[in-house]
């Protein structure tokens, strides 16, 4: 019997194969976990409900989290489907392009400050928000996926790393709410992993390349190593921790 038997837990952020979300999917199907899933856009569907399947799972349910009609919308359906939610999984992030390159204060503006901010923080406190009455009273759990940058600055990341430090900070502010209704609320910081969404920060490759050249482990971590750590902080295994920040970065966190 798995870790993550008989528990309900919906994960959003499946957009490919690569996803750090398909890595979580993957450790939950495994742990014996029921899925549900998410997709951003008509575009996304055919192939999340394909996922889905992959995990046994036939709820494929829209959601664009710059919509607060979507978020309601996504919690009531899925309320028809489980009496409950075990687990949500939040794997979204978005920059605009012109965020991620170059000198951050010079790329730095206004309306991608706010767009960055929405979409990969503000986000989960919406989705907490939302789903909350359905976790309570049964040992939930949230994660959120983060990175380094958050806490240090790093090339090109720019206003996405300011957001993940918001990121950080409303997973330990969700987790002191959300606690007295026995939820916890973790992250996890990944180390870099070729994605769709990495693709989008420039010279990603050489930071790929320089973490495997700096980790203790010396190599750069797989979504199923994300994966793993995701299922473990979702299950009763995890059952004293929460408001924390798991790093799963091949120990490249702890190098100076
Ligand atoms: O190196 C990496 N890949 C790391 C990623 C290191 C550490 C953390 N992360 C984080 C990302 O910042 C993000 O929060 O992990 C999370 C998942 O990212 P990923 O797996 O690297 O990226 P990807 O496979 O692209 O999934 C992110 C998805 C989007 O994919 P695309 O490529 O279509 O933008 O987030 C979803 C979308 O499916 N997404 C949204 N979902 C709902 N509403 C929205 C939105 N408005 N915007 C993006």
């Amino acid at each position: 019997m798995g870790f993550l038997q008989d528990k309900k837990i919906l994960i959003t952020g499946v957009a490919s194969n690569r996803s750090i979300a398909y890595g979580v999917a993957r450790a939950m199907h495994r742990e014996g976990a029921e899925l549900a899933f998410t997709y951003q856009n008509e575009k996304l569907q055919g192939r999340v409900e394909k996922f889905a399947r992959e995990f046994d799972s036939d709820i494929c349910l829209p959601l664009d989290v710059s919509s607060d009609d979507d978020i309601q919308a996504l919690f009531s359906a899925l309320g028809e489907r489980w009496d409950g939610l075990d687990g949500l999984v939040h794997s979204i992030g978005f920059a605009p392009r012109d965020q991620l390159e170059g000198s951050f204060v010079d790329a730095v503006t206004r309306e991608g400050f706010l767009t960055t901010h929405d979409i990969s923080a503000y986000s989960f406190a919406a989705l907490a928000k939302a789903g909350k009455s359905m976790m309570e009273g049964r040992n939930a759990a949230l994660v959120t996926m983060t990175y380094l940058g958050a806490v240090r600055t790093v090339p090109n990341y720019n206003v996405m790393g300011v957001a993940k430090a918001a990121l950080e900070a409303t997973t330990r502010y969700l987790a002191d709410s959300m606690g007295p209704d026995g939820i916890r609320v973790n992250a996890v910081s990944a180390g870099p992993i070729r994605t769709l969404a990495a693709s989008g920060i420039n010279n990603f490759r050489s930071m790929l390349a320089e973490a495997e050249k700096k980790t203790p482990l010396q190599r750069n971590v797989t979504i199923d190593e994300v994966g793993n750590a995701t299922a473990f902080l979702c299950s009763d295994l995890a059952s004293g921790i929460t408001g924390d920040v798991l790093y799963v970065d091949s120990g490249y966190h702890i190098v100076g």
